[in-house]
């Protein structure tokens, strides 16, 4: 005999069976997150806990995945994939972004930060906001701020002491005309290029050598076929763990808390992670026979960067005062 109860209970439970597969097909994402370092390195370290975090606080419903090594594209092109949500997020420098979101380019004017808790107390302040709401516009949600120590000049040839000392040096500088100018008004000369690039190029003498803080020296093996590093501390700047605008609009208010609340802890992280990861890979480079040499005259340097400041304030006079509420931040 018919039964018609029973048919209908077994309907009801196979619409269900089939609208929770959908909806939860509709809700688990898988992240596609984009990492120039290596494995080990701090910020990949600080975004291998942001990815197991969100993963575990979101039941999986959302599973970042890191691909590091720049294997899914150069910085600049990673910077496009996520803005148009190829990519879900990513840890970016402020360097390469400077042509894409204008505002960040004062963040890569030479010695703008004092210190490392200057450009700290800049970033996670209401001017980090700012440039935060800058990159919304651009189609990145910045949730958090990582370090990336202070950049150096080093090459084959000598120690850097004085300007006289860059003369001639054919140089890598990422992807930002503003870097070109930094390095030719040293006397050297910029070229710029993708990060995995540099090291056959000074290994053929394409380049005579590059900028970069200790763990990207290192762990780039740059310092394999570079002796001298000068510490000229030109540059400090604000890396983002940016997340996609288009992903991070598509989650739910108790998401986009966890998300958020993981970013920030991967920055707590990676900052105590660099601390120590820079003093290790100093050693490291030292050990294996870098000279290392301390600028006495940084201020010559620094002088030299003037006209470099004045024609950014004349093409944009609309980012002075936000160059001068950095500088006034103590
Ligand atoms: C590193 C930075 C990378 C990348 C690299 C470079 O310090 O963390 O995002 O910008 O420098 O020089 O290209």
């Amino acid at each position: 005999m018919y039964n018609y109860k029973i048919n209908v209970s077994l309907a009801t439970i196979a619409t269900a069976s089939v609208l929770s597969a959908l909806s939860f097909s509709a809700q688990a994402a898988e992240w596609r997150g984009w990492n120039i370092h290596p494995e080990g390195y701090p910020n990949s370290d600080a975004l291998e806990s942001f990815a197991e975090k969100v993963a575990e606080r979101t039941e999986n419903r959302i599973e970042p995945r890191l691909y590091h090594n720049a294997v899914l594209g150069d910085q600049p092109d990673a910077i496009e994939q996520t803005r148009n949500g190829a990519l879900d997020f990513a840890n970016f420098n402020m360097g390469p972004m400077g042509p894409i979101v204008k505002e960040t380019n004062v963040l890569s004017l030479p010695f703008l930060f004092n210190n490392r808790e200057h450009m700290y107390e800049v970033m996670d302040g209401e001017i980090g906001d700012r440039f935060a709401a800058a990159l919304e516009d651009e189609g990145l949600v910045a949730l958090s701020w990582f370090e990336s120590g202070a950049r150096s000049l080093y090459n084959t040839e000598r120690p850097v002491e004085t300007p006289e000392d860059v003369e001639g040096l054919k140089i890598r500088v990422m992807n930002n005309d503003l870097y070109v100018e930094m390095i030719e008004a040293m006397g050297g000369n910029a070229t710029p290029m993708s990060y995995g690039e540099v090291y056959q190029s000074l290994k053929t003498g394409v380049l005579d050598g590059a900028e970069n803080n200790f763990p990207s020296f290192e762990s780039s093996n740059h310092y394999e076929v570079s002796q001298y590093y000068s510490l000229t501390e030109h540059l400090i700047i604000p890396e983002c763990l940016c997340v996609a605008k288009s992903t991070w609009d598509s989650l739910s208010e108790e998401y986009k808390t966890i998300v958020e609340e993981e970013a920030l802890a991967a920055a707590e992280l990676q900052r105590e992670l660099w601390s120590e990861g820079s003093k290790e890979s100093r050693k490291i480079v030292e050990e294996a026979g870098v000279a290392i040499n301390e600028v006495e005259d940084k201020q010559v340097f620094q002088d030299m960067m003037q006209p470099l400041y004045d024609a950014f304030i004349e093409e944009n006079p609309d980012l002075e005062s936000l160059i001068t509420d950095i500088r006034e931040t103590i």
